[in-house]
């Protein structure tokens, strides 16, 4: 219900935008079992870069948790994503090996260089804690919305790939972003008019990144 959830109406109410984030044909091709092996291998050297930079911007996400929020289990929820990627980076390098991918021979993308740029915007300038969780929440969910869909149904997708698609794709993480969800929302509807609108716009700038970060992952 739309009155309940402010980040569900801006879902359907960018609805275009959202399904080019979470139903790329970078997706759709890992899902149809059709993607180029070295479409994936360029994806994750890639990502790895980009995590390398999500770490601060988490954290900052957490500390603005600490300062701004009055409800405990926030910083507990936005603790555990922290936490969990310092896993996530020895998963990278992990997968980087089984393929090949030399990590420290990676630079990175116009697209990649631009979102990183956006993610340290959070960590410099005064943004507030509503629209920090905001941007949270979408980058987390575009990719749980993308991979589990790679896992569900009648998919095809390559045995090589399922480990990356679960990582993003499994239920426990789908919760752990349903959580994120339950954050930006209760924020949301506390804030101010500016505030709110704010927080739109960078829901829609998430998915815009997503959707060029697809692009380059996808393009040669
Ligand atoms: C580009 N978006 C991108 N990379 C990620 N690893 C995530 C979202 C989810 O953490």
């Amino acid at each position: 219900d739309n009155e309940q959830s402010p980040t569900a109406t801006w879902q359907a109410k960018h609805r275009e935008l959202y399904e080019r984030a979470t139903r790329h044909p970078f997706i759709l091709s890992i899902r149809d079992g059709t993607v180029d092996f070295s479409s994936f291998k360029r994806w994750l050297g890639q990502d790895y870069i980009f995590v390398g930079e999500f770490v601060p911007f988490v954290f900052s996400v957490l500390l603005k948790s600490w300062k701004e929020s009055e409800i405990k289990s926030d910083m507990e929820i936005i603790f555990g994503g922290a936490a969990a990627l310092s896993d996530e980076l020895s998963w990278f390098k992990n997968e980087a090996s089984k393929w090949g991918v030399d990590l420290c021979g990676i630079t990175p993308f116009t697209a990649n260089t631009e979102y990183c740029r956006f993610l340290q915007s959070f960590t410099t300038l005064d943004i507030n804690y509503t629209v920090a969780a905001t941007a949270f929440w979408a980058i987390e969910t575009v990719y749980q919305e993308s991979f589990s869909f790679c896992i569900e149904g009648d998919h095809k997708t390559p045995t090589e790939l399922l480990g990356t698609c679960q990582r993003w794709g499994n239920s426990d993480f789908g919760q752990y972003c349903k959580s994120l969800q339950q954050i930006a929302d209760r924020c949301i509807k506390k804030a101010t008019a500016d505030v709110v609108r704010e927080a739109e716009e960078v829901f829609v700038s998430v998915l815009k990144h997503e959707i060029e970060f697809w692009n380059m992952s996808s393009s040669e």
